[in-house]
């Protein structure tokens, strides 16, 4: 059966209850592991108040702040999982941002600058905190990311973000071949669209999600529970065999090729 206990997880992505990462900490707890979880900090320590208090009933025995564009917290926040754990067995990466500017009109506009933001944020940011995870990852591991359709579809909009889902869907199979031989398994998970955070400040996103919900092979969307069990699957024994994978979870949407 699916079972994490003994097993010590971080969980990054939290911003509030609707979040694709707070519904995989959530089921991860339920399977019995010991949850870290990080915040990406501002000035007012807003965000840590927020996320310490959603998180409470998960008693984390980590919660550390992360912004991933900044190497020194990258460090210490894995000196800190270091000092209290000894050893990590899950790292789950829920991170992406674009400017908003960058996610409407053409894609040929995107500035340079939003390029580099939109990938040094969305698919660097795997590839460093796995380099930061592997020494802590001792007793082998499983690594998760989020991605989405976007990536290897053209999707109205997502443009730039598109760039670094491939990236992303690509660093997971590099990373996968490396990590490997010491045991550490890296896969992704492809969810169909949610509203969360993220997408609520996307402009159409009701309409895809009725879109989905019309013609996906189960006629409806995902939920951040669903996507979660998906995650402590992948986390579990139960995919002991399987690294280099993205998985859709998507209602099945991906299949389709005309509607
Ligand atoms: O990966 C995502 C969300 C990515 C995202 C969203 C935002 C909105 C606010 C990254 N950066 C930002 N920056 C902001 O300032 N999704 C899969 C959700 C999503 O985003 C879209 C979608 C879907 C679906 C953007 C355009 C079109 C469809």
């Amino acid at each position: 059966m699916l079972d994490l206990t003994g097993k010590n997880a971080l969980v990054t992505g939290i911003a509030n209850n609707r979040s694709i990462a707070w519904g995989i900490a959530q089921q991860l707890h339920k399977a019995g592991a010991n949850i870290g979880i990080s915040y990406l900090p501002d000035e007012k320590g807003k965000m840590e108040k927020k996320v310490a208090e959603l998180v409470e009933p998960l008693n984390p025995s980590v919660f550390v702040p992360l912004n991933v564009q900044d190497d020194a917290q990258i460090q210490s926040a894995f000196a800190t999982v270091g000092e209290k754990w000894g050893r990590i067995d899950i790292l789950i990466h829920c991170l992406a941002f674009a400017n908003r500017d960058d996610l409407t009109g053409g894609f040929v506009e995107t500035s340079r600058s939003g390029f580099a933001t939109a990938l040094d944020i969305s698919t660097y940011s795997l590839v460093k905190l796995c380099g930061a995870a592997k020494p802590l990852m001792t007793q082998g591991g499983s690594i998760v990311t989020l991605t989405y359709l976007g990536g290897v579809r053209v999707i109205p909009n997502y443009n730039v973000m598109g760039i670094a889902k491939a990236g992303l869907e690509m660093s997971v199979r590099y990373l996968a071949a490396e990590l490997g031989p010491q045991n550490i398994r890296v896969n992704g998970i492809s969810a169909g669209p949610i509203r969360t955070l993220a997408s609520s400040a996307v402009g159409g996103i009701l309409d895809m999600i009725h879109h989905v919900e019309a013609v996906a092979p189960l006629r409806r969307t995902v939920t951040q529970t669903e996507v979660g069990n998906t995650a402590a699957f992948l986390c579990s024994d139960l995919s002991s065999g399987m690294t280099g994978q993205i998985l859709y979870v998507d209602a099945g949407y991906e299949i389709l090729g005309m509607a």
